[in-house]
């Protein structure tokens, strides 16, 4: 046990007018928002990587986090840093958690006794999950910090690296298996490259596609019934990542014929990397079938890097999660916070409170998506915008029509369509009034 978060008390729903800043303003878990109880809309998940395993370096300067659980060098300190996650999960009421096998359990001097270690730690969090009633959202692999991954996992140009690959990936596997994970997350890290003159595009993409399906296998084999994910990122680590963004990543399911086997998780931040909005992310995945769940962590607009803040923004929320009520909800999927604290933000206060406020700004937009979709105002117009297509001749068009048909339509109809105002300001109004 630690007592990292003793001072720290649990954190209740207070409402908007309470002055304790350990309260939550606008997260009430019981508050049913269209017939859901907002824990079960929202399911929010703490990642261990950052809150637990992140020292505050950066590329200028080493640690500036003092923790009981560092160095994080045994196995008695990932039991410490255990310890202490669950007491900030319950503090929280965080329903859900994720990790990396490397947040979890120092690396071993084999893969033999990396993977003990593993297993020794999900024995350890199935204990606290058990007693806690606390979930695994996903688990996932760490393909990336290691310098045998520096030139990629799956995609590396050496095959002892590709088998290195699936053995992890399958260690990883079957500890989120064992922990009744609802998802298994694949973010390609360093699934990229830095420069064409060593790089053989072709080949790395059959790499990739291969270790995904062997994927896909294993999981059908050891009957893991939560969803697989790609999260796609455009670049950062590597100057080119291929899971650039939703589309892509379509694309290569499509390309191997998994579409209906792996699904994605979009991250706030790496939707802007990709130069698109969060919404555009969420809808794209809604559209072609492959929305699962969402990291809700935002870059800083000016620097362009990856900065994995905590969520603030209620307007950028509620956008969000219309898209998310739109595609019906999460089904296996939630809300992850995949955010780190500044590496001044020093205490154990910070950490708490740094998910108070995220928890508290992603309930607000959660309840003004609910609100705008209940008004149906926008719905409506978007609908009055198609209208056209409700005719049998219309849609002809997209079933039966050739171009010789089009020119008949044209000329006989003496068709001259006339522009319509696409209202974009008065629809901004219009959301600006639920936000
Ligand atoms: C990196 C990132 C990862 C994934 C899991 O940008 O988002 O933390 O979410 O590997
Ligand atoms: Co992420």
């Amino acid at each position: 046990m630690t007592d990292f978060f003793n001072d720290i008390p649990n954190i209740a729903y207070e409402g908007p007018e309470t002055d304790n800043e350990f309260a939550f303003r606008h997260y009430d878990p019981d508050e049913v928002v269209m017939g859901k109880r907002m824990e079960d809309h929202l399911r929010f998940a703490v990642a261990y990587w950052h809150s637990f395993a992140w020292e505050g370096g950066d590329p200028f300067g080493g640690r500036t986090f003092e923790r009981p659980w560092y160095p994080q060098d045994s196995m008695e300190m990932a039991r410490l840093k255990a310890d202490a996650a669950f007491e900030m999960f319950a503090r929280l009421g965080q329903p859900f958690f994720c990790f990396h096998d490397a947040d979890v359990r120092p690396e071993g001097d084999s893969f033999a006794q990396s993977a003990a270690r593993l297993d020794e730690i999900t024995d350890y969090f199935g204990q606290k999950m058990e007693a806690t009633g606390t979930r695994l959202l996903w688990g996932t692999a760490n393909l990336f910090s290691h310098r045998r991954f520096m030139a990629g996992a799956a995609t590396n140009p050496d095959p002892d690296v590709f088998a290195y690959t699936g053995a992890t990936i399958k260690s990883c596997l079957d500890a989120t298996h064992r922990l009744g994970g609802e998802n298994y997350v694949m973010w390609g890290g360093r699934e990229g490259y830095e420069t064409l003159l060593n790089t053989d595009l072709a080949r790395e993409r059959q790499q990739a596609g291969r270790m995904l399906q062997m994927v896909v296998d294993y999981k059908h084999k050891i009957g893991f019934t939560g969803t697989l994910l790609i999260e796609p990122k455009p670049q950062e680590p590597t100057k080119h990542q291929y899971d650039y963004d939703v589309a892509t990543v379509y694309g290569f399911l499509k390309d191997f014929g998994l579409e209906g086997e792996v699904k994605v998780n979009i991250e706030q931040g790496h939707a802007i990397l990709a130069g698109h909005s969060f919404e555009h992310e969420l809808a794209l995945a809604a559209a072609l079938g492959i929305f699962g769940s969402i990291d809700i962590n935002r870059n800083d607009y000016q620097s362009g890097w990856d900065t994995d803040q905590f969520p603030v923004n209620v307007p950028e929320m509620a956008l969000a999660y219309y898209e998310v009520l739109k595609a019906g909800g999460f089904t296996t999927g939630g809300t992850n916070f995949d955010a780190k604290l500044r590496r001044q933000s020093l205490d154990a206060e910070d950490l708490i409170l740094a998910h108070v406020g995220g928890m508290d700004a992603c309930a607000r937009g959660l309840k003004a998506a609910a609100a705008m979709l209940e008004d149906g105002t926008l719905e409506r117009l978007r609908a009055e915008r198609y209208a056209g297509w409700d005719t049998e001749d219309a849609q002809a068009l997209l079933t039966r029509a050739t171009l010789e048909h089009c020119d008949d339509c044209v000329r006989k109809g003496n068709l001259d369509p006339q522009p319509r105002s696409g209202r974009q300001e008065r629809l901004e109004n219009l959301v600006n009034r639920f936000v």
